[in-house]
């Protein structure tokens, strides 16, 4: 129809908030401390994040969206065009607007744990493209989730973009290809976007920013966390580290203890030594052919990839 809230419709599968008090708790508690980085995202996070993703040095995000734009012909007449389009996580409007063009899906499925967020977009989307239908569905796509479609549908294709498959260790990234496998089922695709793997000066800077939004993000876990877990973290105390460690093909951010000093978190003493670090984010590069093994450890078959000139990100077309 013309009006574009009756080709929305939106199903909430209740996702069970995340007990961030027992995990904090948990993390603190640990020999190498550390904190879930998807306690990132609340909504100062994820505006950061967003800022994040318009900095000089944080390539991934416009690089992305460059393969999409010189490549989406080709990723139509590979996948099928006017087929159901499922989005892990609904996140930037640049990215999917691009591929929703391409691929004049019948059906776009988001799923996202924010409902606010989820319906917000979902809005502009079916403003923006006249013809399209969409169902909303407000879950967990980390554990299994249900999708709002009927089972013996057409065949299924999800697009998980971002190189947010970077933030899992590899055995979490492939238990996760594993379950998106198992809601795809068989002739499903999955796109998925990779950071790539390439000289330690590039990925240093686009985790160290010369204008400190990457370290604001960061802080913004203790300050959060003073926020709703009643805690007294002094944000003067800590400070942003990031660096690329070859052996894990991997960035880790930390926040280092400035000094020796205690802090109270729900009821809770922690006591920090000078330079000793939480853990709060990993953020793995793959080589193409890493990628790949993979991808087939977790049962897809690699179909194509799209890169960009100089090799930074890539987009990969993974068949089940
Ligand atoms: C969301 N994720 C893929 C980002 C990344 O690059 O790992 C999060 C991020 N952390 C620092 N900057 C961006």
């Amino acid at each position: 129809g013309a009006n574009p809230s009756e080709r929305i419709r939106f199903h909430d599968y209740h996702p069970t908030p995340s007990d961030v008090r027992a995990e904090v708790l948990a993390g603190l508690s640990q020999t190498q401390k550390r904190l879930p980085p998807k306690l990132f995202y609340d909504r100062r996070g994820s505006q950061l994040f967003d800022a994040i993703t318009e900095l000089p040095e944080y390539y991934p995000t416009r690089t992305e969206i460059e393969i999409l734009r010189a490549h989406g012909d080709e990723i139509a007449d590979l996948l099928g065009r006017h087929r159901v389009l499922i989005e892990l996580g609904s996140g930037s409007s640049l990215k999917i607007q691009t591929l929703l063009a391409a691929l004049q899906p019948a059906v776009y499925v988001p799923v996202d744990i924010s409902r606010d967020h989820l319906l917000d977009s979902a809005r502009t989307l079916a403003e923006r493209f006249p013809w399209l239908r969409i169902r909303a569905a407000c879950a967990d796509y980390s554990v299994p989730f249900e999708l709002p479609l009927d089972p013996n549908g057409s065949d299924l294709t999800a697009f998980f973009p971002g190189s947010s498959i970077g933030n899992f260790d590899p055995d979490e990234a492939r238990r996760f290809l594993l379950r998106v496998g198992e809601v795809l089922g068989s002739g499903g695709y999955l796109l998925i976007g990779v950071d790539l793997r390439k000289d330690p000066e590039t990925l240093n800077a686009a985790y160290n920013d010369a204008q400190g939004v990457t370290a604001d993000f960061n802080l913004n876990l203790l300050a959060r966390i003073n926020r709703e877990l009643d805690a007294d973290f002094d944000l003067n105390a800590f400070s942003h580290r990031a660096f690329f460690d070859a052996a894990y093909s991997r960035i880790e951010m930390h926040l280092v203890s400035l000094r020796d000093q205690e802090v109270k978190v729900a009821g809770h003493t922690f006591h920090f030594t000078q330079d000793e670090t939480i853990h709060t984010e990993s953020s793995y590069k793959y080589g193409l052919d890493d990628f790949h093994a993979l991808a087939r450890d977790a049962g897809f078959q690699p179909e194509r990839v799209w890169t960009d000139p100089h090799q930074l990100f890539s987009v990969h077309a993974l068949r089940l």
